[in-house]
């Protein structure tokens, strides 16, 4: 017998990948949760139906979100991730020697806890890190409650549907500006610039109105909708193409992020150009 697995995308295109198993599915509070196991991309977390991350190609979507924000500021010691109870932030950002918390701000208390169970080469700084502390919380009220206290703010949410639909308003944008420092970067992921574009504009314009430098850019996710993806930076003071290319740092782990794909990212196609 052969299993399946399809994420409907859009009314008119999925995803499906063979599966072997369903390693745990739940219904939280806040979501439906499902671990599988398929054959193609490995381990996959699924939240509401949606693909979240894979063991195969997680690593371009979490070196994405962290590493530009973190080498475009000069001294990122303090840093909140809002959502990515998964951990694949988290990993990434304690990869970085001037980093000295990441705080993790999850509302979803199973997701951590599924992640760490199932998926623990991606959970992996979830468990026991010193420079990590995470919070079962709403990242709406940790903003309101910490003003002025990150260098860098990483909101790597779900789709704008269900809990995750406040993470893309204007109002959160400007909570988020008032919890950075003076000289604080937030980044946010911004959805498909094939099937989401008003997303990407509405997202472009409201960081935009708090947010002195914003940029928008891309990287290529396979098992996220059309497999190209946006990321939107917005920067009180440091431009992330301002960055000197010999003091970015590189982790030898890296399999996506590297000096040139800094700035490589941001040389955006016209199609995406033309969004904002
Ligand atoms: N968050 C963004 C995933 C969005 C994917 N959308 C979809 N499959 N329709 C990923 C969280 C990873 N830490």
């Amino acid at each position: 017998m052969e299993l399946w697995f399809t994420e409907k995308q859009t009314p008119n295109v999925g995803i499906t990948c063979k599966i072997t198993r369903t390693l745990h599915t739940e219904t939280t509070p806040f979501q439906e949760l499902a671990v599988i196991e398929t054959l193609q991309f490995g381990r996959m977390l699924v939240l509401d139906g949606m693909v979240q991350t894979t063991v195969v190609d997680e690593f371009v979507y979490h070196e994405m979100i962290a590493h530009v924000a973190l080498n475009t500021h000069p001294n990122p010691e303090k840093v909140m991730v809002i959502g990515g109870g998964d951990g694949g932030t988290i990993r990434e950002i304690v990869k970085h020697p001037k980093v000295k918390k990441a705080v993790l701000v999850e509302i979803d208390e199973r997701v951590i806890e599924v992640s760490k169970q199932y998926l623990p080469e991606i959970a992996v700084a979830l468990m026991g890190n010193p420079k990590v502390e995470v919070r079962v919380e709403d990242g709406i009220k940790h903003v309101k409650e910490h003003k002025g206290e990150y260098d860098v703010i990483i909101i790597d949410s779900t789709e704008p549907v269900g809990p995750a639909v406040e993470l893309f308003s204007e109002d959160f944008y400007k909570k988020v500006y008032e919890s950075l420092k003076d000289d604080g970067i937030m980044v946010a992921q911004t959805e498909s610039p094939f099937f989401n574009r008003d997303i990407i504009k509405n997202s472009f314009t409201r960081i935009g109105k708090n947010f002195p430098i914003t940029r928008l850019y891309f990287a290529t996710v396979p098992t996220y909708p059309s497999g190209v993806w946006t990321f939107t930076l917005g920067s009180k003071k440091y431009d992330p193409l301002a960055v000197k290319k010999e003091d970015i740092f590189v982790d030898p782990s890296n399999k996506y992020y590297n000096a040139e794909v800094h700035f490589g990212a941001f040389m955006l196609p016209n199609f995406i150009a033309e969004i904002i």
